[in-house]
């Protein structure tokens, strides 16, 4: 069943996944310092921050995952240099993420760029294989390219979802599209596949940040895979467990504000 290859990563229907690909994606002196540059600090961030899973490219997997929390090996990826419509193909084999300790195969497909059948033929290759091996796969549908206008829009996020959803993902990873009305469309196009929102940069403050996450949540969202807004936060374990509480606890904003900054 589809529903029940998710279960490692869920906690009472919910997760809360830990995002850490962004040195491929956008390269290290963008997004990091001193202390986040360093792979062990995001593996201790994710056991001690109770994260239910944690999303790594096979060469940080290889040597800085320890086992205690579940993997996400993120099997496709490209770097921030390339210009034009995206494109993102595999680097990494499911069975060579198993072996590495992997529960779950994430893929990003960018729907609408120019090249996306080449990533949803690969997707579609890659899903099966880790089904046969009982992983969910995971789908990152971000809406890219020349051809997409305003990728945090209702009709495209919902169609973000959908993609997801027709391409046999266990789960879609996709964009907040700013109020839980309009994203509720979204985890409705999903049709039951778990829809996680996605963090995106550091948000101006940590309420503004938790008050995304708790809309994505009103809306029906399983949870969020977070980066940025988790390992660049200058108390990492406090926001997680912020969050924690918005997910798991059905706390507002308004009563875990007082523990943050
Ligand atoms: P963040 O929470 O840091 O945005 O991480 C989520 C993520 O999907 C990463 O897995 C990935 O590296 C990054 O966003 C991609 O970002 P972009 O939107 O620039 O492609």
């Amino acid at each position: 069943m589809k529903s029940e290859r998710m279960n490692v990563f869920l906690r009472d229907g919910r997760s809360m996944l830990l995002a850490y690909d962004q040195g491929l994606e956008h390269g290290p002196s963008t997004d990091f310092n001193d202390k986040n540059i360093d792979p062990s600090f995001v593996m201790d961030l994710a056991v001690k921050g109770g994260f239910n899973g944690v999303i790594f490219q096979k060469g940080v997997a290889e040597r800085f995952y320890d086992g205690k929390v579940p993997l996400i090996v993120k099997v496709n990826g490209k770097s921030a240099l390339v210009k034009g419509d995206p494109v993102s193909k595999q680097v990494c084999s499911v069975e060579y993420a198993v072996s590495l300790g992997a529960k779950g195969i994430g893929y990003t497909i960018y729907l609408g760029s120019e090249h996306e059948a080449e990533m949803f033929r690969e997707f579609g290759r890659i899903q099966e294989e880790a089904h046969e091996k009982g992983l969910p796969a995971i789908a990152w549908v971000y809406p890219r390219g020349a051809a997409v206008g305003n990728d945090t829009a209702k009709e495209i996020v919902s169609y973000a979802a959908r993609a997801a959803l027709e391409l046999g993902a266990d789960a879609a990873k996709i964009k907040y599209t700013g109020d839980p009305g309009s994203f509720s469309w979204a985890v409705k196009a999903g049709a039951g596949m778990k829809v996680f929102m996605s963090g995106g940069p550091k948000a101006p403050t940590d309420e503004a940040f938790l008050s995304q996450v708790q809309g994505a949540v009103d809306a029906g969202a399983t949870g969020l895979a977070v980066g940025r807004n988790a390992w660049q936060n200058s108390e990492p374990l406090r926001m997680a467990e912020s969050l924690r509480k918005v997910i798991f606890e059905g706390k507002r904003v308004e009563q875990v504000a007082s523990g943050l900054r």
